[in-house]
């Protein structure tokens, strides 16, 4: 059997007058390179948040991926913000965790990463608390001979690529995500392979939105985990299209 060709990370940032307007990245073969790269630069050009004056491109050959199913996805129907509290809030309980993760979850907005919470106390761990802990480097399994019909940013789509990462994180034991775009009121509980997908996570026109990921283990082990998170590369299979 021919061996797989190597894999290549390509990473875009773009900005204006040194603020941040849009990041993404992408796994992909050689041959794909000047189409992501297309696609990427293309994404930071009409970024919601205006036009950028810097746009750095990044590609790297990646020396091993490894590859891990996606998350399974089910829809809830909830009827309100208040039930989609209550969502959360039922899920910490059930397992002896702690709620105050649900109040870092909703008192905390403007990170570039997530926090990293005990689940066991609520108390954060992160050791960035401005910055938080970002995942990076993963990207959905692509057929790349087809050609890619997505533009601009899919937020489902993303997030069950990051979720699936995250929960295959060592000791991560749940979760949770509010998007802090205005107007996407839909957010996550990722568990076990269950990407649980809950609307009304906050009101529209609510500009809070953050991530909590839940860890459960000895704090010793957290550097451990947090290098997966921002370090392995990871390509998610078999995610479920059409959300
Ligand atoms: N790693 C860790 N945390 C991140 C990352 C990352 N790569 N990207 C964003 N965050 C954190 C950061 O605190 C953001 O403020 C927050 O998450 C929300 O990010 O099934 O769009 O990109 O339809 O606004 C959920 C989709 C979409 C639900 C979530 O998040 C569905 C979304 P956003
Ligand atoms: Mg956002």
């Amino acid at each position: 059997m021919p061996a797989d060709p190597p894999l290549f990370s390509v990473k875009m940032r773009a900005s204006k007058q040194g603020r941040h307007i849009s990041g993404a990245e992408r796994i992909c073969p050689a041959s794909a390179i000047p189409q992501v790269s297309q696609a990427l630069t293309a994404r930071a050009l009409n970024h919601p948040h205006g036009e950028p004056d810097d746009i750095s491109l990044r590609v790297q050959q990646l020396d091993a991926v490894t590859r891990i199913p996606a998350l399974r996805v089910q829809s809830h129907n909830v009827r309100s913000v208040d039930d989609a509290r209550g969502f959360f809030r039922e899920f910490l309980a059930s397992r002896g965790y702690s709620p105050r993760a649900l109040d870092q979850l909703l008192s905390v907005t403007g990170l570039r990463g997530a926090m990293i919470v005990d689940a066991r106390t609520g108390q954060r761990l992160d050791p960035n608390l401005e910055r938080g802990v970002r995942a990076t480097c993963m990207d959905a399994d692509t057929d790349w001979s087809l050609p890619e019909l997505q533009h601009g940013k899919q937020h489902a789509h993303e997030a069950i690529v990051l979720a699936s990462k995250v929960a295959h994180a060592p000791r991560i034991v749940a979760e949770f995500c509010i998007s802090d775009d205005p107007n996407y009121t839909t957010g996550y509980l990722a568990t076990g392979s269950v990407y649980h997908r809950i609307p009304h996570c906050k009101d529209p026109g609510s500009t809070i939105g953050t991530r909590v990921f839940l860890y459960d283990a000895s704090h010793e082990q957290l550097p451990a985990t947090i290098d997966y998170i921002e370090h392995t590369a990871v390509l998610v299979t078999g995610i479920e299209l059409g959300l």
